[in-house]
């Protein structure tokens, strides 16, 4: 079967190890639990017809985020970069840290992910600066780990990035 490793990118405490523990396990917790080193998990999706078998690699938020770390992406087929929208500053850290990725792997499908979606009234970002993010060809989506909401759409949505790239 068709293997693809997909890598989560994004700062810390900005859901990324919750969004995959809700798509391959579909269980939510409030509590925070930051991933140590790197966690695997797998989840074989359909793609118009193909089965296709996800790698997700979890990666410890950014803040020690070094070459042992970019290490990691190496073989990466794409990745989910990771913000979450009740904290402004995790936007800029995902701006950076695409650069880095960039830098270390080179141009690959991603898609750009606003998590949190479900705390709108605590929510930093502004719509102005979506459109802006979208401007320049970008894949937003809007998830939320807790409800499960626009989880499915983005890993199809990569997914099929990456088949067709
Ligand atoms: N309400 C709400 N809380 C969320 C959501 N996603 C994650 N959280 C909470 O945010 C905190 C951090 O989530 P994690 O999934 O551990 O974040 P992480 O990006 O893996 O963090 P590191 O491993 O430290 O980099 C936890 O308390 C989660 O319960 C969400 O969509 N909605
Ligand atoms: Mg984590």
């Amino acid at each position: 079967m068709l293997q693809k490793k997909i890598c989560m990118v994004g700062a810390f405490a900005t859901g990324k190890t919750s969004l995959i523990s809700q798509f391959v396990h579909s269980i939510f917790s409030e509590k925070y639990l930051t991933t140590v080193g790197v966690k695997i998990d797998k989840k074989t999706i359909e793609i118009r017809g193909n089965q296709i078998n996800l790698i997700l690699w979890d990666l410890y938020g950014e803040d020690e985020f070094q070459k042992v770390r970019m290490s990691y992406l190496r073989g990466s087929s794409g990745y989910v970069l990771v913000v979450d929208g009740t904290r402004r500053t995790t936007l800029d850290k995902a701006f950076q840290l695409k650069i880095k990725v960039e830098e270390s792997i080179g141009k690959i499908p991603f898609i750009l992910v606003l998590n949190k979606w479900d705390m709108t009234d605590e929510w930093e970002i502004e719509t102005y600066e979506i459109d802006a993010i979208l401007q320049q060809d970008w894949t937003v989506i809007k998830t939320s780990a807790k409800s499960g909401q626009g989880i499915e759409e983005v890993f199809q949505t990569l997914a099929s990035k990456i088949l067709n790239g």
